[in-house]
């Protein structure tokens, strides 16, 4: 088996050494510009288009993240009727719910207020919302979505999600498609996104987005950065209607130098990192697809091209 591998970013050597552990009998080389060698597979994480383009030798593509956008944006450079599969979890769930665990939790107790007060040596008691008063709304009810519902239930928010096709998570108050977009945002206080970046969810978290929202809500983009209009959320922060947000992704990453975000006193900036892809549990899993898929078996994470996902 011939396997071509390219992992934008990341270190070579190590994540090789994983692949090549994990599948002895395969063929499994970095690939290089110039290098059409055929291959049976591909395993990538925003490749160039040279890599992929006029591939048509292959039987899969695994793109080594949950997000395809990048793979997919790649349009006529992708072989048409290659099988994409992406990553599900593999151990993003569980940094997902912890990373928005916390945002949530900060935002709530009000530390970044505690913060400031503490700045002026000041020892001011300050109160908290009730629980049934706080409605967390989480955007997109997928493999990361339903995770980072089940952390918040635990803490007893009140939790909403809204998804393309009508979901049911136990303790969720499920909304399904834009005719019931306006429904689930009503009375959200703390608005997380997980959405796909598709052409149906670019700039979805927008002026009309933001201000169907609770007067002085929370904004937390665990996404894509191609969710936000960035001006739409500076306006709703100035003129209080959104409270703070905290945004590990951008339209423009690395976030550039001198971008409102970076000073702004209500905005928290982390580098893409809510949930990292894990070597080990990655290798794991694309192993077991590969094979399953090899020996003709029915894999599950299949990208419908369509829909963007
Ligand atoms: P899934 O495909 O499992 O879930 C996507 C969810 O979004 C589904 O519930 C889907 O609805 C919903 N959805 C898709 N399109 C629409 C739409 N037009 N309207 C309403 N709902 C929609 O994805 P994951 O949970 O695995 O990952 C979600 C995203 O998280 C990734 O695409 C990636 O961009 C991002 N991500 C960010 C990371 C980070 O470190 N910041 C790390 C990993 C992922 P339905 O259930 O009906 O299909
Ligand atoms: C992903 C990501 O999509 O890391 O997996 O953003």
């Amino acid at each position: 088996m011939n396997i071509i591998y390219y992992n934008d970013g990341e270190d070579n050597a190590y994540w090789l050494a994983g692949l090549r552990a994990a599948l002895p009998h395969a063929d499994i080389r970095l690939w290089l510009p110039g290098n059409d060698k055929p291959a049976d597979y591909a395993l990538v994480w925003k490749p160039p288009a040279g890599m992929l383009a006029g591939r048509t030798d292959l039987k899969a593509i695994f793109n080594l993240a949950a997000g395809v956008d990048a793979l997919l944006g790649l349009g006529n450079a992708l072989p048409a009727n290659v099988p994409i599969l992406r990553l599900e979890d593999a151990g993003m769930g569980m940094q997902m719910a912890e990373y928005a665990t916390h945002a949530v939790l900060h935002h709530y107790r009000r530390f970044d207020e505690y913060a400031r007060q503490a700045q002026k040596q000041e020892w001011r008691y300050l109160e908290t919302p009730l629980k049934r008063d706080f409605t967390v709304g989480i955007m997109g009810l997928g493999t990361l979505g339903r995770q980072v519902a089940q952390a918040l239930l635990h803490f007893g928010f009140p939790v909403r999600g809204w998804s393309r096709s009508r979901q049911s998570v136990s303790g969720v108050r499920c909304y399904a498609g834009r005719s019931q977009l306006d429904e689930f945002l009503e009375e959200t206080k703390a608005l997380i996104c997980l959405l796909p970046a598709t052409a149906e969810t670019a700039g979805i978290l927008s002026r009309d987005t933001l201000g169907q929202l609770a007067f002085g809500a929370y904004l937390i983009n665990l996404a894509r950065g191609s969710h936000l209009v960035e001006a739409d959320l500076l306006d709703a922060l100035d003129s209080g209607r959104i409270a703070g947000a905290t945004l590990d992704v951008a339209a423009q990453e690395p976030l550039p130098p001198g971008h409102p975000f970076w000073h702004h006193p209500r905005v928290t900036i982390t580098p893409h990192i809510a949930a990292a892809t894990l070597r080990d549990d990655t290798v794991r899993q694309v192993t077991e697809k590969l094979l399953a898929f090899d020996r003709g078996e029915a894999v599950t994470g299949m990208v419908d091209r369509h829909n963007g996902y």
